[in-house]
């Protein structure tokens, strides 16, 4: 199978087991279950439980105690982007390649289906202590899912974004923005593969340098494709940076800048791997994947 066959039928297989662990929409409140469920079924590329499963793999990790968190970091994502695309925020109707959450549903169930799922993604990690009640590395993932989340990790990141809006930045700031708002994720996506399998402190760390390496080339992607792709291709506005009088990688350093710094990072991230006693061959080239991008 060539790597474009594995991604596909990895993505399937990550897709049934965010399904499994969705609420049903029922009881009085199923508006709001049905607004999660509406966000989080509209696809996406589940690159963060992607990189989970694949960190878990690297390290020979074994069972079904990983499900749970995977599921909980794509609800978390899911989350980040309804609040996001609200009116307060970027107030964009298009997301997924279909209407946003708080378009669809109206401004107030968009926040607390937000809500909602920021809330039912740490229900849903929960589970993975009546899995293995025994297990102490459950307890250290949890404190990372968490960690990396708040407010000194995504949201923290977010906050000091939109406080910037419509300023010139410094690259120090910039720099700041995209570590918080974009790596945190992306960090606690591999840095919980890692510790669930059993990864020693000193490649756990390693893990935080790699991904922060891959959420920042992924960023600074993003940053392209807001201006060189197209709303069908991406499945969100273009030029929504702009529309916003955001400071961004492409606007403080220009295009070409911006092309060369994906793949220096994106290579730095991978001789750090390869610098590991073990390896995965499918995380490797998923990392390169990441580099040509076009959604
Ligand atoms: C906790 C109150 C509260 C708010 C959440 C809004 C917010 C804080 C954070 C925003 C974080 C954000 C939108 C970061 C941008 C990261 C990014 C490039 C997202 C797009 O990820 P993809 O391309 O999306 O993986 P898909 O749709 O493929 O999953």
């Amino acid at each position: 199978m060539n790597f474009e066959e594995v991604l596909r039928e990895r993505t399937d297989s990550i897709q049934a087991i965010i399904e499994k662990y969705l609420p049903e929409a029922e009881g009085f409140q199923f508006k709001v279950i049905e607004a999660m469920n509406y966000s989080i079924l509209a696809g996406g590329k589940r690159l963060r439980p992607l990189l989970m499963q694949e960190t878990w793999r690297l390290f020979g990790g074994e069972g079904a105690v990983i499900e749970p968190f995977m599921a909980a970091i794509e609800m978390i994502h899911t989350h980040s982007l309804i609040h996001d695309d609200l009116p307060a925020m970027d107030n964009d109707e298009y997301r997924r390649g279909r209407k946003t959450t708080w378009a669809q549903y109206g401004e107030a169930m968009g926040i607390l289906a937000g809500d909602g799922l920021l809330n039912y993604a740490y229900e849903t990690a929960c589970r993975a202590f009546e899995m293995e009640p025994e297990n102490p590395k459950i307890g250290r993932a949890f404190a990372v899912l968490a960690g990396k989340t708040g407010i000194y990790g995504m949201l923290g990141g977010q906050c000091v974004d939109v406080e910037a809006a419509g300023k010139r930045l410094s690259a120090e700031k910039l720099n700041c923005i995209y570590c918080l708002k974009t790596g945190a994720l992306i960090e606690a996506s591999m840095m919980i593969g890692a510790i669930l399998a059993g990864a020693k402190d000193r490649e756990v760390h390693l893990v935080e340098q790699i991904s922060s390496d891959v959420g920042m080339a992924f960023q600074i992607q993003d940053d392209i494709l807001d201006v060189t792709s197209t709303t069908e291709e991406l499945g969100k506005p273009v030029r929504s940076d702009e529309k916003n009088e955001k400071t961004t990688y492409v606007t403080l350093k220009g295009i070409q800048k911006a092309k060369e710094d994906v793949e220096r990072i994106s290579r730095n991230a991978i001789s750090m791997l390869d610098s590991l006693d073990t390896g995965n061959e499918f995380l490797r080239e998923l990392i390169v994947h990441l580099i040509n991008r076009r959604k």
